[in-house]
């Protein structure tokens, strides 16, 4: 099985089924493109229909876009909690997570992930003070509702956190002042080895994308 994504620094998308691949040990290769050089839409495209990573190829199986690519491996490995085994926990995963692949705009635009870069706070603007909102509300449902057995969303990492780690390097790399219960979600987070793997693998990539930088 290949994962095929963009640079770690940047590639937001490619770092959600990347996070759960490796969190529960599955093997996979990598094939990484870099973002925003003359040959990089070609090199995509010669494996990704869409024209975009990430993109997971499994013998003659390619499957494009972040949630079809997670639910594809968690199809394939049953035997492990990819989503949450209860089905209330299961359906608000996937609920915050198909959230996640369709909004949150604001945030996304205002503070792109950058894993090179840290940035004293400042305000955001209202869109991104206003999705940020939803995001801790949503959090503290999960947490409340579903996460006694451990530090993350449902307890167990799950998809639903991969799905929200980009959010999770955005809020630290842009200081952004957090209550204290949303403050331990994060830095659990921040310390879950797969994480701290791909921003290792990040800090490694002398190349920058200037669409994807933003002014201090
Ligand atoms: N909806 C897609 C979004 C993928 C996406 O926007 N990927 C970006 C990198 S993070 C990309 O491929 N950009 C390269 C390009 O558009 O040329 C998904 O969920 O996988």
């Amino acid at each position: 099985m290949k994962l095929v994504i963009g640079n770690k620094r940047y590639s937001s998308w490619s770092l959600r089924p990347w996070l759960v691949l490796t969190h529960f040990g599955i093997e996979f290769d990598e094939q990484l493109i870099r973002l925003d050089e003359p040959e990089t839409k070609a090199e995509i495209l010669a494996v990704s229909p869409s024209g975009r990573v990430p993109c997971l190829i499994d013998g003659g199986i390619s499957v494009w876009e972040t949630l079809a690519i997670i639910e594809y491996v968690a199809e394939i490995h049953p035997q492990l909690a990819i989503w949450p085994r209860d089905r209330a926990a299961r359906a608000t995963a996937r609920a915050i997570s198909n959230e996640m692949h369709a909004g949150f705009m604001g945030l996304r635009s205002a503070c792109p992930m950058n894993l090179r870069r840290r940035f004293a706070w400042r305000e955001r603007g209202e869109a991104a003070a206003k999705d940020v909102a939803r995001i801790v509300e949503l959090w503290r449902d999960a947490r409340s509702r579903f996460g006694e057995d451990g530090p993350f969303l449902f307890g167990a990492f799950s998809a639903a956190d991969a799905m929200y780690a980009p959010v999770v390097y955005r809020l630290d790399g842009y200081s952004w002042p957090l209550p204290p219960d949303i403050a331990a979600y994060v830095e659990a987070m921040l310390e879950e080895p797969a994480m701290r793997a791909w921003r290792a693998g990040a800090e490694t990539e002398p190349w920058i994308v200037p669409s994807d930088e933003v002014p201090e």
